[in-house]
Parts: C-alpha cells; structure tokens; sequence
C-alpha cells in the first residue's frame, strides 16, 4: 500500500504479485466507501494490492480519473477489468473470491440483504452529511436535528429487527457475515463517535461492539489513526 500513515506501505515488496487485484481508496480515517468495499475483499480471503489517493486535494480528481471515469474511490482494478462504486466491489468480491459466501444461499433471504443495502447506498443523506466518518474523532455526543434522528432511529430498529431475526445464526445482521455488515460499517463508527445513544436497542449495542471487534477493522483503524491529514470542516 501506498500513502502517508500507512502502517505496511514500506515493507511492501514493489515488484511481486502485480498479478494480485489493486484497491485504490482514500483516506482511510474518513474515507466511508473505501472502508466498505475494503472490508470486503478482506472479509473474502483474497490478496489485494492498495493504493492511497489522498481526498480533496489539488489533482485528486485527475489522479481517481486516472482509474476510473466516475472520478471517485473505491475503485478495484483486477487484470483487465475495473470495479468502480463500492456496492458493485462488494459483489464482485463475493463472487469472484468469496466463492458466494458474503450472501445467503437462499434467494428470498438474498433480496433482502440487497434491500437493506440499497438503503444505506442510496439513503440516509442527512446522516451522511451531518455525522460524516472520521475515525479520528474522540467519542463524544453530538446534537442531531430532526431528518437525522429519523435516518438514526430507522437505522438501530433496521438493526434490531435483523439481529433478532437471525439472532440463532450468528451475530451479524444475517447471520454471518456478510456484505451488509461491509456495507454498515461505516455507520457503526459514525454511531460510536457521535456518541448515538443505543442503549434502548441492546441487540445493536452488542453489534456495534462485535463490529469493532472484527480484527480487519482494528487494522484498517490503526492505519487511519496513523494518518497526519486533517480535512477541515468536521464536525
Ligand atoms: N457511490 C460511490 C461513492 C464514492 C465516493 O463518493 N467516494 C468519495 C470518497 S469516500 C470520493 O471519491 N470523493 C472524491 C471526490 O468527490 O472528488 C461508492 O459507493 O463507491
């Protein structure tokens, strides 16, 4: 991997195993999508190269369009196909390396995960923008208006009504683990670092708590803790 506050960057071999896929996100401290679609591949078992365009800087759009027209991260280069948009990486990574397994066999249960994931993609605008990622954030409470405390409340009884449905399965939303545990990630530590009170929904109190127990994403955190680039404006 490449990029300032990169734990492993240095110690990568250059010339070996360009053969591996290629992920490009960006920083990973606030880069919600990258996170995503990185826990996937990692989730999925297979070996992947990173590489780190730094977010909102001079160039970062010509060097994102260097991969990818959309212009933005994650984007998954593998051979000669690229992957762009983290839903689109996530079911790649599964087919292509996790052999299905990142979605239930049954095809009813698997319209569902697709359901709740296009929820998050295409929804929750107000959380987005008013409690934005940033693992560098101390934990601490911060007031909401009214659209987020919806987007909030729809999000923990979203995850109490799953957890409790697959509860004998095991701890994720549906069971094991799966992409849409990849695609809440993010919002698990908006929860944790805006302080969210959970406590009324024990089961996604639990949830979060496993969440930040996956070792993958005590790695990912620990490189983003690692980062020196601030970006201004957080809340
Ligand atoms: N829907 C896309 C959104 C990707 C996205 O907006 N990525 C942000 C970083 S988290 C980005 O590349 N921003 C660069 C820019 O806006 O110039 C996905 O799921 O991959």
């Amino acid at each position: 991997m490449e990029g300032p506050g990169t734990a492993r960057g240095p110690q990568e071999p250059k010339v070996r195993n360009l053969d591996r896929p290629l992920l490009i996100i960006g920083n990973r401290r606030y880069s919600s999508w990258s996170l995503r679609a990185w826990i996937g591949l990692r989730e999925s078992g297979v070996t992947f190269r990173e590489e780190w365009i730094s977010l909102y800087q001079p160039g970062t759009s010509e060097r994102m369009r260097g991969f990818s027209g959309a212009g933005r991260v994650p984007i998954l280069v593998d051979g000669d196909l690229t992957v762009y948009d983290s839903m689109a990486i996530l079911e790649y990574a599964n087919e292509a390396y996790a052999g299905g397994r990142l979605l239930p066999r049954n095809r009813a249960r698997r319209a569902l995960v697709r359901s709740v994931c296009a929820e998050m993609h295409a929804g929750f605008p107000n959380l987005r923008d008013n409690l934005p990622m940033d693992l560098g954030r101390a934990a601490a409470p911060l007031p909401v208006d009214d659209a987020t405390e919806v987007e909030i409340g729809r999000i923990l009884s979203l995850w109490q009504e799953l957890l409790e449905r697959h509860e004998g399965e095991g701890p994720y939303l549906f069971g094991e683990f799966g992409l849409a545990d990849c695609v809440y990630l993010p919002v698990v530590t908006r929860f944790h670092h805006y302080g969210v009170p959970l406590a009324a929904y024990p089961r996604s109190e639990g949830y979060v708590t496993g969440m930040y127990a996956l070792p993958a994403f005590a790695e990912w955190r620990e490189a983003a803790l690692l980062e020196t680039e601030i970006l201004p404006g957080m809340p």
